[in-house]
């Protein structure tokens, strides 16, 4: 690869990032920040030797199978690559890497806030204010739940579950988790967490689930509707993983009909697009996938992105290389 790589980035990154990136690549930046049509992607990957893609691109088959010779890397900005057909890059010799370890602390605290929020009913309390219909405190007005001592159960003790861990056992929540893999000895001791082998057993038995997981092929609806039904009508949910964990529809129907007690989501099954019956229930608090919306993770993330471009160009491993066996 010659020393400055055309480097295609897909969306607008922090001034800072955009301005090292144009010291060290000869970088095609999109300033208007409207995402690429799949047409225009095809674009990027005939022309770039990197793309810098987010996970509002749709990296798939039949993009990667129209990319040119000289397309050896995809350095996404964000930790998630579901939006990347990784088996077809892999096939084609392009590696792929992430941002990884950089939104953690952030997700983790969005997850908290959410847990918070459906709880103790911040949306309902806030809108309330707004509507100029308050009149004023009552014993019996805005009524949520406590959180202090109950059971909260992590799908996914990753890096950002066990940031939730951590945080969670502060509020005094008892930290439950399911996971492929049981975590160390010594990770476990410290989160005082517990690990249930059958997710089944564990839904069925906590007051809050927390999506902590990546979507994979194997994650995919991983909270089936016969699995949602597992859950207590006490029960909450909060995802801020991706919404194709969850079947949404299943979810919606089961809040809908009060199954569950509620549900916090920042991430959704089609997002953007939100559906609209999600929109009239009052126990879901709805954000807009902003767990990881920091500025300070932003320009993390993007160090990232420059770190493993930088590496790879000079001929060495990218330290975030996406193997599809982690996944
Ligand atoms: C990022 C995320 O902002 O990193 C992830 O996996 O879901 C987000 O928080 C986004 O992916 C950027 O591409």
């Amino acid at each position: 690869m010659s020393s400055k790589p055309l480097v295609i980035v897909t969306r607008k990154l922090p001034d800072a990032i955009e301005t090292r990136m144009m010291e060290l690549f000869n970088v095609r930046l999109n300033n208007e920040d409207v995402p690429l049509t799949q047409p225009q992607l095809v674009e990027a990957v005939k022309t770039a030797d990197v793309l810098v893609p987010t996970v509002t691109d749709r990296i798939d088959a039949a993009v990667l199978s129209q990319a040119g010779e000289r397309l050896r890397l995809i350095a996404s900005f964000g930790t998630g690559v579901d939006h990347i057909d990784l088996a077809s890059a892999r096939q084609r010799g392009i590696t792929v890497t992430n941002t990884p370890g950089v939104l953690t602390e952030d997700t983790a605290d969005m997850t908290m806030a959410l847990i918070l929020a459906v709880a103790r009913r911040l949306n309902q309390g806030e809108r309330l204010i707004r509507s100029g219909k308050w009149q004023g405190w009552s014993p019996m007005g805005m009524l949520g739940h406590r959180i202090h001592g109950k059971r909260l159960g992590i799908v996914g003790m990753g890096r950002i579950g066990s940031a939730v861990a951590r945080r969670a056992r502060g509020f005094g929540l008892s930290v439950h988790y399911h996971n492929r893999r049981r975590v160390n000895p010594q990770l476990e001791q410290q989160l005082e967490a517990t690990y249930w082998e059958s997710l089944d057993q564990m839904l069925s038995r906590m007051d809050i689930i927390s999506i902590n997981c990546p979507h994979t092929p194997a994650t995919y609806h991983l909270l089936s509707a016969r699995r949602l039904k597992l859950l207590q009508p006490k029960a909450y949910i909060v995802n801020t993983a991706r919404g194709e964990v969850i079947d949404e529809n299943a979810l919606m129907r089961m809040l809908e009909k009060k199954e569950i007690a509620g549900a916090g989501l920042d991430v959704f099954e089609h997002e953007p697009a939100i559906n609209p019956k999600l929109l009239k229930l009052d126990n879901v608090v709805l954000l807009p996938h902003m767990g990881s919306a920091t500025l300070e993770g932003r320009v993390d993330m993007g160090e990232k992105v420059i770190i493993n471009i930088k590496t790879f160009v000079d001929g060495h491993k990218p330290p975030d290389r996406v193997i599809e066996s982690m996944l």
